[in-house]
């Protein structure tokens, strides 16, 4: 049974309060303190660092980061079909929406014989974290690397825990033979058995196995967004991934079955992940409650699923009607928002807050995570107030070229020369003046 917050007497038409909605509360400030030492560990030592945080943190002895290739190509081959099917399936899909994504460049003639040209171009290369703690994540190799091969981006180095395996397991001390399977049918190489914020140190500081990259992306515990936090000066980062939520917006008319395993399907994911239902149906409320009890004592990881539902992260919130639950929806801008109401299309296109947003009853999050086409990396915490999750976008940069010629320029130069004057930065003027023989801005013609 989810906590309850009731809304329903709130003042009508005022700002929805963030605090009164259950959320995660997650110290990256205190992870920070245990990862700094780890990062200036991999920065002053290196591969060394590594492998003696490798056997701290992951219990295996590994005696080097980089995963041999033959080892991609064994892990292809020994996976089961099935599964590469469906990794096939939700690569090809993948590719369908975020090739759409790809940026033209455009050329705007600002007046005759002056152009501002915007030109997209791919960060050179990128370092793709995929963590490999409770759960195996196949998947969120494709979420990464899928955008950055689809944004151009030339050099892609990908990191995951390395796996204690049962004996002398060909794939010990290398990350999980999935995730080298779908780095191999991705065509990526260059694969680095490194876990938690000393995966993030090494892309950032880049050792003699790894060159430094220019971004990190992808999501992780709390270490791995404190190093992110702590390294983002010398890398571009994507987002501070925080546990996964999923919020559910529904109405007499949903199905408490499919809203109950939609809520049980994140909180599998971790005891800090969020579940909340907002509903203006007690009704509803209670017909879920109903069916989490059983869902969740059938469910494998009931344990872990229990303890994300009944966190302070967690709970039911009632409103006084849909426009109500828009709001709460809005102000709490959950990572996953499914909408399960009679005009559930409708409401959507009305949310302004979320990483991604789930139309009606056949659209579960679950199937975003794997086989929708859009991307499972997204915004937690409420950052989905001002940020995406990733897409071809994350990889590029837009470049503005200023291309003016000389007649161009004399007639805008007396407004640079007055707006360099009102700022106090005269020399800022004289390079305009300096170009023009009497060293006067001329006057527009
Ligand atoms: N729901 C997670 C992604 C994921 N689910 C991977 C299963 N595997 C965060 O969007
Ligand atoms: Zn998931």
């Amino acid at each position: 049974m989810l906590t309850r917050i009731d809304l329903r007497t709130s003042p009508v038409g005022g700002v929805v309060d963030r605090d009164l909605l259950p959320r995660a509360e997650l110290d990256v400030e205190a992870a920070l303190e245990k990862v700094r030492p780890i990062c200036e560990d991999v920065r002053h030592r290196g591969t060394a660092a590594l492998i003696d945080l490798a056997r701290r943190f992951d219990g295996v002895a590994i005696e080097r980061t980089r995963v041999p290739e033959e080892a991609l190509r064994r892990a292809l081959d020994e996976l089961d079909p099935a599964v590469r099917a469906a990794l096939e399936e939700s690569i090809r899909r993948a590719r369908l929406v975020h090739r759409e994504q790809r940026r033209t460049d455009t050329t705007v003639r600002v007046v005759p014989g002056g152009t501002v040209t915007e030109r997209w171009v791919p960060v050179e290369r990128v370092g793709l974290y995929v963590p490999g703690g409770q759960a195996v994540y196949g998947s969120s190799v494709v979420m990464n690397v899928v955008p950055a091969q689809e944004a151009g981006v030339g050099s892609i180095a990908l990191a995951s825990p390395p796996q204690r395996a049962p004996g002398n397991d060909w794939s010990a001390g290398l990350p999980h033979p999935t995730i080298l399977a779908a780095c191999a049918l991705l065509g990526v190489t260059e694969v680095h058995a490194a876990g938690g914020a000393q995966a993030v140190a090494m892309f950032a500081h880049g050792t003699a196995e790894c060159a430094p990259v220019r971004m990190v992306t992808g999501p992780g515990n709390v270490y791995v967004a404190a190093a992110k936090r702590l390294l983002k000066g010398i890398v571009g980062i994507d987002a501070e991934a925080g546990p996964t939520e999923v919020a559910v917006i529904a109405d007499d008319s949903a199905d408490p079955r499919f809203v109950a395993a939609d809520l049980i399907s994140q909180a599998e994911h971790d005891v800090l992940a969020a579940a909340v239902l907002i509903t203006p149906s007690e009704a509803l409320a209670d017909a879920v409650d109903a069916e989490l009890a059983p869902q969740v004592a059938a469910a494998k990881h009931h344990e872990r699923i229990a303890t994300a539902l009944a966190g302070r992260q967690s709970g039911t919130v009632l409103v006084r009607d849909l426009d109500h639950a828009l709001a709460v929806s809005d102000a709490y801008a959950a990572e996953h928002l499914e909408i399960h109401t009679r005009d559930a299309a409708a409401l959507a296109a009305r949310v302004r807050n979320a990483g991604a947003v789930f139309v009606g009853p056949h659209a579960p999050v679950s199937l975003g995570d794997y086989c929708a086409g859009s991307n499972h990396v997204l915004p937690t915490g409420g950052c989905a107030c001002h940020s995406s999750g990733l897409s071809v976008q994350s990889f590029l940069r837009g470049i503005h070229v200023v291309d003016y010629d000389r007649q161009a320029l004399a007639d805008v130069a007396h407004h640079v020369v007055t707006l360099a004057d009102a700022e106090d930065l005269p020399a800022h003027g004289t390079a305009v003046k300096v170009r023009f023989e009497n060293g006067k801005a001329p006057q527009s013609t």
